[in-house]
């Protein structure tokens, strides 16, 4: 499904909730009841239906979606995934591979806003900072923004990410860091 059918679509969900609820305050203000004790029993009445269809509705929409998650655990096998170390400082970032499952040996040699990895793998980064806040936002070449999170000193943070093909990917500083931030610029090549 494109993005524009997906826009429409929930344009018109949304459309056709805004003419049901109209409809509804306009046939109930014509309503006239006989008793206070009437309308409430009428509310409760109401209630019930209301709670009926949100139960289906939530259901539905939960069964639909919960295979589409990104969350590594409902895709694949996070024990095997590749882990890189990633630390934003004043101002660059340095890589460096903890574990390579697929491996025998690998160099854990670190390197600076460079990093290659094999393609069609899980990759947990572990993200943190060695002086103030950094975001690390991971790029396609495209631009678009495919992964993030925080990169804070003292903390670490996980992103999963699994690079289907071959290419050239970007990390980008997502946080203002100083007035070097812009250079926070490294490159993932994915072989
Ligand atoms: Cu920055």
């Amino acid at each position: 499904m494109t993005t524009e059918l997906k826009a429409g679509l929930a344009t018109l969900i949304a459309v056709v909730a805004i003419v049901l609820i109209a409809f509804f305050l306009w046939h109930s203000s014509r309503r006239k009841s006989a008793t206070p004790k009437e309308d409430h029993k009428r509310i409760y009445e109401l209630r019930i239906i209301y709670f009926f269809i949100l139960t289906v509705g939530l259901a539905a929409t939960l069964g639909a979606t919960l295979q589409r998650l990104p969350y590594p655990s409902y895709r694949s096998n996070p024990a095997a995934a590749i882990i890189v170390k990633v630390t934003g400082s004043d101002w660059l970032w340095t890589f460096q591979i903890l574990k390579e499952p697929q491996k025998g040996t690998y160099s854990k040699a670190k390197t600076y806003n460079r990093l290659i990895l094999p393609s069609d793998q899980l990759v947990e980064f572990q993200v943190t900072s060695a002086d103030v806040n950094h975001g690390f936002g991971l790029y396609n070449k495209a631009g678009v923004l495919l992964g993030q999170t925080q990169a804070m000193p003292g903390f670490v943070n996980r992103l999963y990410f699994h690079f289907p093909k071959p290419g050239t990917y970007y990390v980008l500083c997502l946080e203002y860091c100083g007035v070097g931030h812009q250079l926070m610029h490294a490159e993932i090549n994915v072989k």
